[in-house]
């Protein structure tokens, strides 16, 4: 069946994201919409060889036959308008933060859960860049293994914080640090600062990568720890991935599991120096998956290098992707 969809967000890099996913995957919709603030209003986007006049969002924009919209216009938009569509039988598909954690809302991965798309009340939300991509690899290896604890270290890439960040490092690699988006220089620097500083010492990302996976996984009995780190690279988050499992394994084993697993592309080979890079990611909608080597620190542990292109897979492909599965069931 075709659907109509809506973009709202449409100029952001998310949302030119979504058009141009839309376009690669030949989503099948029969008219598109794509809405912005009044600032962006009266700009063209293009989707498979057609233009769309961007139009302000409204309470009234959903007042017409539209059956998906992809939210990428941050939590305050989302807070506002998710309900108002859904109130009009629109699915929302969001991609910010505002409902990850709600109770009677889906967090979706389609690899991992796809089957909590089937109780959604009209908004279901997207999770966080530096989650997804974890979780995909983590899935398997639950269910096989039973996970205990996680510990994430993150290489997170400036593109995370959209066009700011990436102004920041632009500037900041011809020797003018501008410090918009950040606090301090991020060329020639790690930030081990993501987001904003909570109560408890951890970062509004950490907490992020903390609770969605267990939301995700099904498990809040995990004990997950994680430092995310801003790195002075465009493009693509990288990840240490650190596992306890309840099971004994053989690595082998890890890497026969992971290769035959929905979205992973397995990249371990280093006496050829293969393992997954950010810049091999870029443009795609894998997650890539080396350096696979048990943790000999403790009883039944593994170390992971995890790398896929945040603004893809990490955002855009991963709402597609539930949008792909929503539509099967229209
Ligand atoms: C970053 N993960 O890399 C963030 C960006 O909750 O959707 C995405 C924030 C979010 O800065």
């Amino acid at each position: 069946k075709k659907v109509n969809i809506a973009i709202v967000g449409a100029t952001g890099m998310v949302g030119r994201t979504f058009l141009k996913v839309l376009e690669e995957r030949d989503f099948p919709y029969e008219n598109l919409y794509a809405f912005a603030s009044l600032k962006s209003a009266g700009q063209k986007v293009m989707c498979k060889g057609m233009e769309y006049t961007v139009e302000e969002l409204r309470e009234d924009s959903f007042d017409r036959d539209i059956d998906i919209a992809l939210f990428s216009a941050g939590g305050d938009i989302s807070k506002k308008y998710a309900p108002i569509a859904a109130s009009k039988g629109v699915i929302v598909v969001d991609n910010s933060s505002a409902w990850r954690m709600e109770k009677d809302i889906p967090l979706v991965v389609p690899e991992v859960n796809p089957e909590d798309l089937k109780w959604h009340k009209g908004i279901i939300a997207n999770p966080n860049c530096s989650t997804i991509q974890a979780v995909v690899p983590l899935k398997p290896l639950h269910d096989k293994y039973k996970i205990k604890r996680i510990v994430y270290s993150t290489y997170q890439a400036v593109s995370g914080s959209g066009v700011k960040g990436v102004k920041d490092l632009e500037e900041g690699l011809k020797g003018n640090n501008i410090n918009k988006a950040y606090p301090h220089p991020i060329a020639n620097n790690c930030l081990p600062h993501i987001d904003v500083f909570l109560e408890n010492g951890y970062t509004k990302e950490e907490m992020k990568m903390i609770n969605e996976t267990k939301k995700i996984l099904g498990d809040y009995d995990l004990k997950i720890t994680a430092t995310t780190v801003r790195v002075p690279v465009f493009d693509c988050h990288s990840e240490c991935v650190n596992i306890e499992f309840e099971k004994s394994f053989e690595v082998k084993d890890i890497r026969d599991l992971l290769s035959n697993s929905p979205g992973i592309v397995l990249q371990d080979d280093p006496n050829n120096n293969i393992y997954p890079l950010a810049t091999n990611a870029k443009g795609t909608d894998l997650v890539y998956v080396g350096r696979i080597r048990r943790d000999y620190s403790v009883e039944n542990g593994l170390n992971l290098w995890v790398v896929a292109d945040n603004i893809r897979k990490g955002a855009a492909t991963n709402a597609v992707q539930i949008a792909e599965e929503l539509i099967k069931n229209l």
